[in-house]
């Protein structure tokens, strides 16, 4: 007799195929578990890098968002602290650091947290590949990725372990759900595709709804990389991921990740942290808030 595994025992391991993802998807997209974009031709009409403000459509919180031209050449996945700081240290634990401390080492001009990470061991999660590195094998982890590779395509979606040991990609990461695909809300198609298990904030449905500080980095449709944040608090303030991936399109993003948010949301600019990040500085006191010891960063740089 057969004996039926339920899909979770498919979808993780090193044989990770997709099948899962591509059962769960509209069949619009057929076979295809990513979206590839060529970056833009340089246009002198906006700046190389540019940063802007804004409030949120309700007034409540804040953010940036940063356009990059030449992204292949401007932007790089960092690991925590150090080149390695994604691998176990002799006591089992694993580097973290502050956005602005790994940002130091390639001077960003605007940095912020990246990969999800176990909040007691520091391990990163997912795929890590830190300018043409492999700093972590996810091991077929079944979360949305956003990658550079080497002929300059920037990648947003799922990877499969063949593609992330092929050496194709100069930077890679994971997130956890892909916010907007082609320019459309993908928030409850990959909700049905991804695990719960590389964040720490309840169940994808309550990560998706609650209020938060979030993060994304994202593709407009000149080609310039995006990478946007708003401010806010885990369960007060902040946005669901359908109204932040809502504003990602008005921004005119095509595709885009979720990055690590919540009290990991640090926006460094020039090594100064530049948005009011959440968690406190010390458990005695409700004083003042503190920049949080995270995982890997997307970095923006001179090149
Ligand atoms: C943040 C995340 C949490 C995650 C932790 C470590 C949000 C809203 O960082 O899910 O487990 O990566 O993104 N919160 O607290």
């Amino acid at each position: 007799m057969d004996i039926l595994l339920p899909y979770s025992s498919f979808a993780r391991g090193p044989h990770f195929s997709h099948r899962h993802v591509r059962d769960c998807q509209p069949v619009k997209y057929g076979n295809v578990t990513h979206e590839t974009t060529l970056p833009g031709a340089k246009n002198d009409s906006v700046p190389l890098i540019e940063t802007k403000y804004f409030t949120t459509p309700n007034e409540i919180s804040q953010g940036h968002v940063t356009f990059v031209q030449d992204p292949a050449r401007h932007v790089s996945v960092l690991e925590p602290g150090k080149e390695g700081g994604c691998t176990a240290e002799n006591d089992g634990n694993y580097t973290r650091a502050t956005v602005a401390k790994s940002g130091e080492r390639k001077k960003c001009l605007v940095a912020v947290n990246a990969g999800f990470f176990n909040t007691t061991t520091g391990d990163c999660y997912g795929n890590v590949v830190s300018d043409g590195k492999l700093a972590k094998d996810g091991k077929g982890i079944q979360n949305s990725h956003f990658g550079v590779k080497k002929n300059g395509e920037l990648y947003f979606g799922y990877v499969t372990e063949e593609e992330v040991l092929s050496g194709d990609f100069d930077q890679l990461v994971a997130g956890v759900l892909w916010l907007v695909r082609n320019g459309e809300i993908y928030v409850n198609e990959s909700e049905k595709a991804e695990c719960a298990d590389t964040q720490e904030t309840g169940t994808l449905n309550t990560f998706i709804n609650v209020l938060s500080a979030r993060a994304a980095v994202g593709v407009d449709a000149m080609g310039r990389l995006v990478i946007a944040h708003v401010d806010g608090r885990t369960r007060s303030r902040g946005m669901t991921l359908h109204d932040f991936a809502q504003l990602l399109i008005d921004f005119g993003v095509v595709n885009a990740i979720n990055l690590d948010g919540g009290g990991s949301m640090t926006y460094v600019s020039n090594g100064t942290v530049i948005n009011y990040p959440s968690d406190y500085c010390s458990r005695d006191s409700k004083l003042y808030r503190c920049p949080r010891r995270v995982s890997t960063i997307v970095c923006v740089h001179d090149g």
